[in-house]
C-alpha cells in the first residue's frame, strides 16, 4: 500500500464523521443516519460538504430517486439464514419485495399452501422425506447465500434466478415472470451446498453448486475420523429441468465457484487441502487450490459411462490426477472467485492471505493438455490488504475487492497487476475506501456479465455497529451504495438489512419484465385446476363444497370485498382443502384467506388460485377473513366455517 493510499483512506473515515456532523448542524435530516445522502440533500449542504470530501466532484442529486420515480436496476439479494430472496431497487436501495424460498412465510402462506408445499417437498431425497415425516414433511429453515440470474450469451436473460441453501443442501429456482419459487431440489451425496453460480455461455445451462463440507461416503454413521473416506462433491444441475446432470468427487472443501465466458470451464476455490476435520487440521498447510472443471471432458465421460452411479446420479472421480480436473495451488484459504467481464481474467480471493490470485482462462486449454504447469495459469497476484473475500468489476479494466479485516474496498487495475507480476515497478492499487464495517460480498451494476457498466458498487457489510439507531444487541448489517462512475469511489448511501445478505445480483431493469397479474393457465396452480375439473368445478366461476367421504373440498372465488361463500360446514375430523380463486384482475388487488385459531393464512394475488389443506379437528364456529388489504370494505370480507362436533 502506498503512502497516498493510507492517507486517503484515513481521511475518508474522518471525513464521513465530519460530514454527518455538518449535515446535522445545517439542519438537513438524515446524513448521519444514512438516509439523507440519497434522498433529501440540497445544493447548500453539498457546498458545505465539498471541502471535506475533496476529490468528490459530483453532486449528490444523481443518487436521488424521487417519490414516484422508478429505479434503474433490480438487486436480487440473498438473505442468509432468513431463507428468502429479497428484491431491492437501485440506486434508491428501497426494498421492493421479499420472495419466500426456503423459509416459512406468514404473509404469503409459503410452506403452508399446497402449491408451495409441492415445491418444497417434491425435490427432497428419499432419505430426507423419511427423516422429515415426523416433522410435517418439509424443512422450516434455510440459509440462502447466492442468488444468480440465468444467462444467454454472457448476459442476463430475465428467465430465472437460482440460489442455494447452505443449511439443507438444496438449490432453488425463482421464476422471474411471477417472482415465485417454482422448483427446489436437494442434492444427493453432497453435504451442504455453498458456492453457486451459473453457466454464462452459451446459456444457462448448468447451475454449478459446490459441496462445502466433506462427509464419509456413504454417510452411515460408521466413520468419524478416517479422512480418506471424506469427500466433497461438485454438482452441475440442468437449469431447465432442475435435475442433477452430474457430480464430481474432489479433494478438499469447495467454497465458491464461477464459470468462464467461453462455456468450457467452471472453477472453485478449495480449502482444506489437508483433509482435516478440525480447524487446526484444516489450516495447517500454507497452500490450498482452485479446482478447474473441464465441462466438455466431463460430458464426454458421462456419455461414455466413465462414472459410478450414486444416489441416482452420475458421479465422476475428479480427485487429483483425474483428467476432468486440474488443481492450481494458491495461498491458504481462498474464498470468493470472480470472472471479469473481459472474459479473460478470473480472480480468486485470498481470505487468509492478503493477496488475490489472477488467472488467465485462455491458458486453461494448455493446462488440461499438460503443456504448462498449474501455476503457469497465474498472471498476477497483487497484495491488496487484509482479508480479501470477493471481487467485482467495472468493465473498464478495474477490480474492486472487499477486505474483511481492513473494512475496506480496494480498487485496483488488472493490467497494472499483470505488469507488476512481471516485475515492473507499478502499483496496481488505485484507491482504498473505508466501508462500515467488515464487508463480505460486493457487487457492481451488471458486473458479473459482459455488460458491466461501471456505475454502481454495493458493499455488503457484515457489521453496522454505530451506523444506525441502536435496536438492541442483535444489529442489522449495512449495505452501502458506492458511486464508481468517476475516478474515485464515493459512498452515497447506508442501508440496514436483516440477516444476512451474503450476495446479490444487480440487473438492469431492461432485463426483467414481471407480470402484473397471474395468467389463469399458470402451471403454479395446475394441480388445483385438475382437481377442480375432476369435481366438475370451474375455479374462476364456481363456489361450492364437494364431499368425498371425510375428504372435503371447498371451492370459493374471491372478489373485492367478498368471498363467494360467506359460510361453509364440515364435520370434525374431516380433511378439508380450501381453494380460493381471486377473480379480480386489477393490478395489486391481492386477497388473503385466514382462518382464525386454525393457524391458516395465505395470499391470493389477482387471477391466482391458492389452496390449503387441514384437518378440521376442533369443533365450533371459526371466522375466516381476508388478510390482505383490498378494498374500503376489506374488514368486512369474511365468512364462517362451522365444524360440527363428531358426536353430535
Ligand atoms: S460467502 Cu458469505 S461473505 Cu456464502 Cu458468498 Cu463470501
Ligand atoms: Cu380481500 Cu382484503
Amino acid at each position: 500500500m502506498s503512502a497516498d493510499d493510507t492517507s486517503s483512506s484515513t481521511f475518508n473515515r474522518r471525513d464521513l464523521i465530519r460530514t454527518g456532523a455538518v449535515a446535522t448542524v445545517a439542519g438537513v435530516a438524515g446524513a448521519a443516519t444514512g438516509a439523507g445522502l440519497s434522498t433529501g440533500v440540497g445544493p447548500a449542504e453539498a457546498q458545505t460538504r465539498a471541502p471535506a470530501q475533496a476529490p468528490a466532484p459530483r453532486g449528490p442529486a444523481k443518487y436521488e430517486v424521487k417519490p414516484g420515480e422508478l429505479d434503474e436496476y433490480y438487486v436480487f439479494f440473498s438473505s442468509g439464514q432468513t431463507g428468502e430472496m429479497r428484491i431491492v431497487g437501485l440506486p434508491s436501495m428501497r426494498e421492493l419485495m421479499r420472495v419466500p424460498v426456503f423459509n416459512r412465510c406468514s404473509a404469503t402462506g409459503w410452506g403452508q399452501t399446497n402449491e408451495s408445499l409441492k415445491v418444497l417437498t417434491e425435490g427432497l431425497t428419499p432419505e430426507t422425506r423419511e427423516f422429515l415425516k415426523a416433522t410435517g414433511g418439509t424443512y422450516l429453515n434455510g440459509d440462502l447465500h447466492h442468488p444468480h440470474m440465468s444467462f444467454t450469451e454472457g448476459t442476463y436473460d430475465g428467465r430465472y434466478l437460482y440460489m442455494n441453501d447452505k443449511a439443507n443442501t438444496r438449490v432453488a429456482r425463482v421464476r422471474c415472470d411471477v417472482m415465485k419459487c417454482d422448483k427446489i431440489i436437494q442434492l444427493p451425496n453432497q453435504h451442504t451446498v455453498h458456492g453457486l453460480r451459473v453457466q454464462k455461455y452459451p446459456r444457462t445451462g448448468y447451475v454449478f453448486a459446490n459441496g462445502e463440507d466433506g462427509v464419509p461416503v456413504p454417510n452411515d454413521g460408521k466413520v468419524l475420523n478416517d479422512p480418506k473416506q471424506y469427500h466433497s462433491i461438485f454438482t452441475a444441475i440442468d437449469g431447465d429441468t432442475m435435475k442433477v446432470a452430474w457430480q464430481v468427487m474432489v479433494d478438499g472443501n469447495l467454497d465458491n465457484v464461477d464459470a468462464d465466458y467461453q462455456g468450457k470451464y467452471a472453477f472453485s476455490t478449495c480449502y482444506n487441502s489437508e483433509k482435516g476435520v478440525t480447524l487446526a487440521e484444516m489450516t495447517a498447510n500454507e497452500q490450498d487450490w482452485i479446482v478447474i472443471f473441464n465441462l466438455k471432458r466431463i460430458e464426454e465421460a458421462v456419455r461414455k459411462g466413465d462414472f459410478k452411479e450414486m444416489g441416482g446420479v452420475p458421479m465422476i472421480d475428479g480427485r487429483k490426477g483425474s483428467p476432468y480436473t486440474r488443481y492450481v495451488p494458491v495461498a491458504n484459504g481462498p474464498h470468493g472467485i470472480n470472472t471479469a467481464p473481459d472474459g479473460i481474467h478470473v480472480v480468486a480471493n485470498g481470505k487468509l492471505s492478503p493477496t488475490v490470485t489472477v488467472f488467465d482462462v485462455r491458458r486453461f486449454d494448455d493446462l488440461f493438455d499438460d503443456k504448462i504447469k498449474p501455476r503457469d495459469t497465474v498472471v498476477a497476484e497483487p497484495e491488496l490488504g487484509l482479508g480479501p473475500l470477493h471481487t467485482a468489476y467495472d468493465g473498464k479494466g478495474n477490480a474492486y475487492t472487499t477486505l474483511f479485516i481492513d473494512s475496506q474496498i480496494v480498487k485496483w487495475n488488472i493490467e497494472a497487476a499483470r505488469r507488476a507480476f512481471q516485475g515492473e515497478k507499478v502499483n496496481p492499487i488505485i484507491q482504498k475506501l473505508d466501508v462500515h464495517y467488515q464487508p463480505g460480498h460486493n457487487h457492481t451494476s451488471m458486473g458479473q456479465t459482459k455488460e458491466a457498466d461501471g456505475k454502481w458498487l454495493i458493499s455488503l457489510n457484515k457489521f453496522s455497529k454505530d451506523r444506525f439507531l441502536n435496536a438492541g444487541p442483535l444489529k442489522p448489517e449495512n449495505d452501502q451504495l458506492i458511486d464508481i462512475s468517476g475516478d474515485r469511489m464515493v459512498i452515497v448511501h447506508d442501508g440496514p438489512s436483516f440477516a444476512e445478505p451474503h450476495d446479490a445480483t444487480i440487473v438492469h431493469r431492461s432485463k426483467v419484465n414481471p407480470l402484473h397479474v397471474w395468467k389463469r393457465d399458470d402451471p403454479f396452480f395446475e394441480d388445483a385446476r385438475k382437481q377442480a375439473e375432476a369435481d366438475g368445478v370451474k375455479l374462476e366461476r364456481d363456489s361450492k363444497v364437494v364431499r368425498d367421504g371425510n375428504v372435503v373440498r371447498v371451492y370459493m372465488t374471491s372478489s373485492a370485498p367478498a368471498f363467494a361463500l360467506d359460510f361453509f360446514e364440515v364435520n370434525q375430523g374431516d380433511q378439508v382443502t380450501v381453494y380460493i380463486t381471486n377473480v379480480d384482475d386489477i393490478e395489486d388487488l391481492t386477497h388473503g384467506f385466514a382462518i382464525v385459531n386454525y393457524g391458516i393464512n395465505m395470499e391470493v394475488a389477482p387471477q391466482a388460485t391458492a389452496s390449503v389443506t387441514f384437518t378440521a379437528s376442533r369443533p365450533g364456529v371459526y371466522w375466516y377473513y381476508c388478510s390482505w388489504f383490498c378494498h374500503a370494505m376489506h374488514m368486512e370480507m369474511k365468512g364462517r366455517m362451522l365444524v360440527h362436533p363428531r358426536n353430535a
